[in-house]
């Protein structure tokens, strides 16, 4: 199949919450080599992202949502691996603790940004979905971090990404750790809003982001 028309198929399994499909065409681009920033940026992203316009529409309920992203985890759970194998095997280039915050359970795009920084060569401790603020300082001090990544996919904990900037300036460890915010309600103008160090918009400017910060 052209590469194009692969993509293409790689989206609509999501959208259609195809799991088989998911995973027959993944195991694919693992495979036959294929661009793997490439297959998850403009192959599987596009097939959540449509999903995520339907619900909004109105024409995808609840179900279709839980499909879909079953369906991108399990992208994710074959293509992790490759990705942490083409991994330059060089010096961490940094130490990345990352989550989403209390309150909020989406983790699609928190894992993306996970994966592509640990296949771009930093040390990254996924903490998981929910986690209470005060953990991810914990972990910080204990792992010596240099970033702490924060995801807020919801209005609501957002406002957690404002409290921790507060928490870490209380604490005196504002200049320790650079922090980047992101989740798509989350803009630049919210992250200079609190003080956090940085914003990306996606997986990929995040890498570019946290290269340029660390000095990469
Ligand atoms: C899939 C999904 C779900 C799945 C989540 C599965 C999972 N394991 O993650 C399920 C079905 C479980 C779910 C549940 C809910 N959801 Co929901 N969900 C979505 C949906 C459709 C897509 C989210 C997604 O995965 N996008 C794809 C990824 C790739 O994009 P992303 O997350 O934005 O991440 C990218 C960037 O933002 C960035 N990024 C992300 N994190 C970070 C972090 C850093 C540091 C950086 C730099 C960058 C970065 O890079 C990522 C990769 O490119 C969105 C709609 C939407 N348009 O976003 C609604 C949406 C987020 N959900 C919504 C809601 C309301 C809910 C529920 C409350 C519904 C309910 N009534 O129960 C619950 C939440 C419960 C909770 N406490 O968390 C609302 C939020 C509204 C709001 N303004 O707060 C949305 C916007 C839908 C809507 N329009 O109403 N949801």
């Amino acid at each position: 199949m052209e590469k194009k028309n692969l993509l293409e198929a790689m989206s609509r399994s999501i959208t259609d919450g195809e799991i088989t499909e998911t995973k027959r065409l993944a195991t694919l681009a693992v495979e036959s080599k294929m661009d793997l920033n490439e297959v998850i940026d403009m192959g599987f992203v596009p097939g959540i992202q449509k999903t995520g316009d339907l619900w909004e529409k109105g024409e995808y309920f609840l179900p279709e949502l839980i499909s879909s992203a079953e369906c991108m985890k399990a992208a994710m759970r074959i293509l992790q691996p490759a990705l942490t194998r083409l991994q330059l095997k060089t010096q961490s280039k940094g130490k990345i603790i990352i989550g989403t915050i209390e309150g909020d359970i989406h983790d699609i795009g928190k894992n993306l940004v996970a994966s592509m920084l640990s296949a771009n060569g930093f040390d990254v401790i996924d903490m998981g979905a929910d986690v209470k603020l005060e953990t991810f300082i914990q972990k910080a001090e204990q792992e010596k971090a240099d970033f702490i990544c924060l995801s807020s996919l919801l209005t609501t904990t957002m406002l957690g990404q404002k409290r921790f900037m507060a928490r870490l300036k209380e604490k005196n460890l504002s200049s320790k750790y650079k922090v980047l915010v992101g989740g798509a309600p989350v803009t630049q103008k919210w992250a200079d809003e609190i003080g956090a160090d940085g914003y990306a918009e996606n997986a990929l400017t995040a890498v570019k982001l946290v290269l340029v910060l660390a000095g990469k």
